[in-house]
């Protein structure tokens, strides 16, 4: 039978399950990534599950998000995180070292292996022909703990890429195109499948960009072919003995096919406040700008960089913008600083920036009061960069570098030619921030300061579930609304009881007080509930609050399966209209849990307005059990899964 990347991968690691979209699977997982922000529920799970070898090839904790280090919290989580994982066989990435995409990219990804990470980015490394899933801290430990993950077969969408970019015209742009074309919830249930002649044309780095924002599609995972691109980039990193070259076979079956002609593309831009309000840079230019930053898991590779750094050179930029430059690794930043390039960003005027995600996740850099930013990150969610009136637009490098020095929103193009730049022939490979587990586990001791405090863990099912819809929300709601994570709250992502206080403020700022007040209850939300990060605190910190089900239209893939692992139910209104019927107030009981659990189908009676609802739980067997359970650990610890 002929075969596509994806299924290929997923075939050499199935370990039961037929590979037919909408089919429960369960897939050995060779690699595991997580960052600090979801490192340490991560790490306290697989802690709590009790194991003492972890079954996976090679696991990897790096420390990326978090690196300000205003108060003890951070340094506390990161010491942590540096013990656990040398006494568990985990290799641990310094602060310092890098985004966990950009150095998995550089120095873990493998084609041809699966990876799990707790962050939703984890789908870069399928820049590189690796079949790589984010998923919530739980799944991860339990990958850890076990070597499997178990999930629902996504239909495969072929991305046949035609022709060749246009000077100016940038990897960021393809995927932006998609974005436009199929909106941050048209790649749930999907995984996207990179092909045709455009391929050979996209570096191992610009095939990273476009997995890595596969993710504000809502994607399960993007992957590219491995082929002689990947060899060489392989062999410059000096792990050309990673190197599989794997192709779709001829006559492949795809369930859906996206054609994209590369050529007719030109530079885009998505406006606030979503990845997928995209418009051609045409159509807005001349935008005046406060600010522009570089960097992220998306756009921060040495070529992107080397790329920015040509245009900057022997300029100045715009006397009222602020440029910050983020190098996505250790790797990256040293090269610059060697060969001198680094010195043409100095001298322009931008800030350079630890390695980190910084900016793009609130920590630190935030705009003016109702701000231009320019950013070549993936997400412009409002409020994200901390200033809750700004303007987030998303640019890829080239955009963000020619309006730092104009100072507006500038069409590359007019720039006339653009600079080439090269992949290196060989990157500068030092791996001193990677620390190897220990050879002596038993001796080391686990070091857990004051702002690690225990997480929450969901009850078995009750036969009956009460109580009054505590809020209802819109569609699109992202998991920064339902979890915030700025530079203010994410030192406390060990400290549950503390972010509690600010669940879903965003959308109602009383909704922690009146989840206290009512002992839990009910959220109603719209469409795609929970797009966004892999994070699971939007389901841990829900469940500490005491909600047993969420009622929405749809749910993103890694919310659904958070939500589920803690014991929440995730249900789908039959009819959407009845999301219109129900208020916030209102009283709503479930009977007859186990029975409807079970079937699938779950009848909600709306005391309150005397109205009945049709829900529908779409989630696979094991799941149910895991709800009737009360979550992951619970059946993990049980020994049933
Ligand atoms: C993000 O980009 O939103 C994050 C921060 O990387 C999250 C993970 C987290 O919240 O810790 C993600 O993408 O999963
Ligand atoms: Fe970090 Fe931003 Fe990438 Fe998330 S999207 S991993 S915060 S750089």
């Amino acid at each position: 039978m002929q075969l596509t990347v994806a299924q290929k991968i997923i075939s050499e690691h199935l370990v039961s399950g037929k590979i037919i979209s909408g089919e429960e699977i369960i897939i050995s997982i060779d690699q595991t990534l997580t960052q600090d922000a979801t490192g340490t529920m991560v790490y306290l799970q697989l802690e709590a599950l009790g194991v003492n070898k972890i079954k996976t090839k090679k696991s990897i904790a790096y420390i990326d998000h978090n690196t300000l280090q205003t108060g003890s919290e951070n340094a506390d989580d990161h010491l942590y995180i540096q013990t656990v994982a040398k006494k568990y066989g985990i290799y641990f990435s310094k602060p310092g070292n890098g985004i966990c995409h950009q150095v998995h990219l550089e120095r873990f990804a493998v084609p041809g292996e699966t990876l799990l990470g707790s962050d939703s980015h984890t789908p870069t490394a399928g820049g590189m022909g690796m079949l790589a899933i984010g998923a919530g801290g739980v799944d991860v430990a339990v990958a850890i703990a076990q070597g499997e993950y178990h999930f629902t077969m996504s239909k495969i969408v072929k991305v046949n890429l035609t022709g060749r970019l246009n000077p100016w015209v940038s990897a960021k742009d393809i995927i932006l195109e998609l974005l436009k074309r199929l909106t941050v919830k048209g790649g749930v249930g999907k995984i996207f499948e990179y092909a045709g002649e455009g391929v050979k044309s996209l570096s191992i780095p610009q095939r990273a960009t476009i997995t890595n924002m596969g993710a504000e599609l809502g994607a399960t995972n993007s992957i590219f072919p491995s082929d002689e691109i990947t060899f060489e980039f392989l062999k410059a990193q000096k792990r050309e003995k990673d190197y599989l070259e794997i192709q779709a076979d001829e006559g492949a079956i795809y369930d859906e096919e996206i054609e994209i002609d590369l050529s007719q593309l030109e530079p885009l831009v998505a406006c606030p406040h979503s990845p997928d309000k995209v418009v051609p840079i045409s159509s807005i230019k001349n935008i005046k700008v406060d600010q522009v930053i570089i960097g992220s898991c998306t756009n921060s590779s040495y070529s992107d960089l080397v790329k920015v750094a040509r245009i900057l050179e022997d300029k100045t930029i715009a006397e009222h913008v602020s440029l910050a430059i983020a190098p996505g690794s250790k790797q990256v930043l040293a090269m610059l600083a060697q060969n001198g390039t680094l010195a043409s960003l100095i001298m322009s005027g931008a800030r350079i920036l630890e390695c980190a995600c910084g900016p793009c996740i609130g920590m630190g850099q935030s705009p003016p009061t109702d701000g231009v930013s320019l950013r070549t990150f993936n997400r412009n969610f409002k409020g994200r960069s901390g200033t809750l009136s700004a303007k987030v637009y998303l640019v890829s490098p080239e955009v963000a570098a020619v309006s730092a020095i104009n100072g507006y929103l500038s069409d590359p193009r007019d720039l006339g030619k653009p600079p080439i730049v090269k992949e290196p022939e060989s990157f500068f490979v030092n791996d001193n921030l990677i620390i190897p587990p220990a050879n002596n586990p038993d001796k080391v001791k686990i070091i857990k300061g004051p702002n690690i405090k225990p997480f929450p863990t969901g009850k078995p099912l009750s036969s009956k579930i009460q109580g009054k819809v505590l809020i209802k929300v819109k569609d699109n709601i992202t998991t920064d609304h339902i979890m915030p994570s700025n530079a203010k709250l994410l030192p406390y992502r060990s400290n549950i009881p503390y972010l509690s206080n600010y669940c879903l403020t965003p959308c109602d700022k009383n909704f922690p007080k009146k989840a206290k007040k009512n002992k839990g209850g009910f959220i109603i939300a719209g469409i795609n509930y929970g797009q966004g990060s892999s994070r699971e605190h939007a389901a841990l910190i829900p469940l500490y609050l005491g909600i047993r089900a969420v009622l929405a239209k749809s749910f993103a893939r890694i919310h659904q399966a958070n939500l589920v692992n803690n014991g929440i139910i995730p249900l789908i209104f039959k009819n959407p209209e009845d999301y219109d019927n129900v208020n916030e107030m209102d009283e709503l009981l479930i009977e007859n849990t186990f029975f409807q659990v079970k079937k699938g189908i779950v009848k909600i009676k709306n005391l309150t307005k005397g109205k009945e609802y049709k829900m529908l739980l779409n989630i696979t067997a094991s799941q149910k059990e895991i709800i009737v359970q009360g979550g992951l650990l619970n059946l993990v610890k049980s020994n049933m899964f």
